[in-house]
């Protein structure tokens, strides 16, 4: 396996709205994250992703982009961005930028011009079918947030494609000179500097011949049209046709989100001898607490599922491919309250799944608060909620007879906001995020969980960890080696093996409050033991052939 320094990187997400205020606005902006910087660098992060900055009308927060060439003027200017590039790479990180090209806003140019007449120039970059001969939507395909995925044209007389809202029209790929114009906008970005790209549903871009209708379920008005749109018949010519033209060219990350797809789809994404991307963003296990109809029905983790999924990955794309390894983004509930105890356990919580993540194979990924141990929120009201997925779905499952509670509840434990209230800084009014208003409430635990504690006490989630990111750059084993589930009906403990060279890692960690006893397979032998992390005091010497864990324990040992 070659190796490669986004293999050996640590990514740390910033969702610009949300992490830090520098004049007052309520809103998050550029001057603000640089302001953090060496607050990330201290964490020991190299590599960042932003999310989108570009100018947008923020219908989803930046996902809608109006000019893909210039900055959003609520976070700043091209002057702050240059500047924010400059200090990211003088302390020597990475800077990734969101490519979200499935889709423009429809206040994008090319959008303002298609839709005013069929004979437009810029017309066939959108997706446009006729009315049925009744009037309705060309396909009973739903939108990703809700409703249609249709929506009426006036001017021409048809319906455009919109995955997501209807300020998002998807992008017609099939048009050879639309996928010119993104590839020179890419490069555009990449001469000047960046580190890569992380690309917004890219296993959406392409579309089945004829756009069929998808298997409605009972009960309901649209169905899901997944099938026709992920992983389409042209999508890997794409990839490599992007890889050839763009990518190729600079020494760059790529890392393609990808609701849906299977171990097998990010084998043909990521061989390294496919030139497509370097790794994926799968969903399937932030989709097992997903009841039989959907994220809104809310089901507990079965731990046996998430061994059963992530060691799946592990194992399938061992030496063909690479995994991105991430329990947050902005899109997901924190998975210290999905997975695991954010009350009482908290700190052992956040530890433990730290320690899970981060001692796989594969790229891992923080998201802005997770190194924090944050946790969701519960507003009262949906009045308090920003996201258009969550107000949306509100209406829908009003509609459907859902009652207020038990709306409130699945938005308490899903809502997209979860992750988005403002990074807590400080026990400072409004978290240390802004002096104004903020434009989401920050989350209320804010005096207790916030990073100025965490930076005075040595044992705190934060210093666990930069631990966890000095351990991977001090050990090859925990980036190159290979993963072998063990245990693997236990009910309570999820452990794992680690092997490289004559090296070999042993991860531990209990995902309940009970005191499960560990018992060493047999056929594990070795000679000296060192417990390189631990989220308790432990005895470094301790016999680990059988011992009872502690609640939300996680365990680290390198065997020789
Ligand atoms: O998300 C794609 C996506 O399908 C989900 O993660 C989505 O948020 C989820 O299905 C809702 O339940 C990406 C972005 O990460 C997200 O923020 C955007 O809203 C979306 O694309 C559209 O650009
Ligand atoms: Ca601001």
């Amino acid at each position: 396996m070659q190796k490669a320094w986004w293999k050996e990187s640590v990514v740390y997400q910033i969702y610009p709205r949300s992490f830090m205020d520098s004049n007052a606005d309520g809103i998050g902006d550029i001057q603000g994250i640089i302001s953090k910087l060496d607050y990330l660098k201290e964490l020991g992060i190299d590599t960042i992703w932003l999310s989108p900055v570009y100018e947008s009308p923020n219908d989803d927060n930046g996902y809608d982009i109006s000019n893909y060439l210039s900055i959003m003027k609520e976070f700043g200017s091209m002057k702050d961005w240059e500047e924010l590039l400059m200090e990211i790479h003088r302390r020597d990180m990475r800077l990734i930028m969101d490519l979200v090209v499935n889709h423009t806003s429809d206040e994008h140019e090319w959008f303002i011009q298609a839709k005013t007449s069929k004979e437009n120039p810029y017309r066939d970059y959108y997706i446009w079918r006729d009315p049925k001969e009744d009037g309705s939507e060309p396909n009973n395909w739903a939108s990703n947030f809700g409703g249609s995925a249709w929506e009426f044209n006036e001017e021409t007389g048809d319906y455009y494609l919109h995955l997501f809202s209807k300020k998002q029209p998807d992008l017609n790929w099939e048009n050879k000179k639309l996928r010119e114009e993104i590839y020179t906008m890419m490069k555009w970005w990449l001469d000047k500097g960046i580190d890569g790209f992380r690309m917004d549903v890219i296993n959406f871009i392409s579309k089945v011949e004829g756009l069929p209708d998808g298997e409605l379920k009972p009960g309901k008005q649209y169905a899901s049209g997944s099938k026709y749109y992920r992983t389409g018949p042209f999508i890997h010519d794409y990839l490599q046709e992007m890889h050839r033209n763009v990518l190729s060219h600079y020494d760059v990350m790529t890392v393609g989100e990808m609701p849906g797809v299977t171990p097998e789809q990010a084998i043909d994404y990521t061989a390294e001898e496919r030139n497509e991307l370097n790794m994926v963003f799968q969903f399937e296990h932030v989709g097992l607490d997903n009841g039989p109809n959907g994220k809104w029905d809310l089901k507990p983790l079965n731990l046996h599922d998430l061994k059963k999924s992530l060691s799946r990955w592990q194992e399938a794309l061992g030496d063909k491919g690479w995994n991105s390894l991430y329990f947050n983004n902005h899109d997901q509930p924190r998975a210290l309250s999905r997975y695991a105890d954010d009350g009482r356990y908290r700190i052992q919580s956040a530890k433990m799944l730290a320690t899970l993540l981060h001692m796989m194979k594969g790229t891992p990924y923080v998201y802005q608060g997770e190194e924090l141990g944050m946790t969701n929120v519960a507003f009262e009201t949906i009045t308090d909620y920003r996201d258009i997925e969550t107000l949306r779905v509100y209406e829908e499952l009003r509609n459907l007879g859902w009652t207020e509670e038990m709306i409130m509840m699945s938005i308490h434990a899903k809502s997209r906001d979860n992750a988005r209230t403002p990074m807590q800084w400080s026990a400072d009014e409004n978290a240390g995020f802004t002096t104004g208003t903020p434009w989401i409430n920050v989350n209320p635990n804010y005096q207790k969980i916030n990073a100025e504690n965490e930076l005075n006490n040595p044992e705190s989630v934060f210093y666990y960890y930069q631990k966890l990111i000095r351990l991977r750059k001090q050990n090859e084993i925990i980036v190159y080696g290979d993963y072998k589930l063990i245990l693997e009906y236990h009910p309570e403990i999820y452990a794992y093996i680690r092997t490289y060279q004559d090296k070999r890692l042993l991860v531990i960690c209990n995902f309940y409050e009970n005191n499960p006893a560990f018992e060493l397979p047999r056929d594990i032998h070795f000679m000296t033991k060192q417990l390189l992390a631990s989220n308790y005091e432990t005895e470094e010497q301790s016999d680990i052939s059988r011992f009872t864990l502690q609640p939300y324990e996680a365990r680290v040992y390198l065997l020789n």
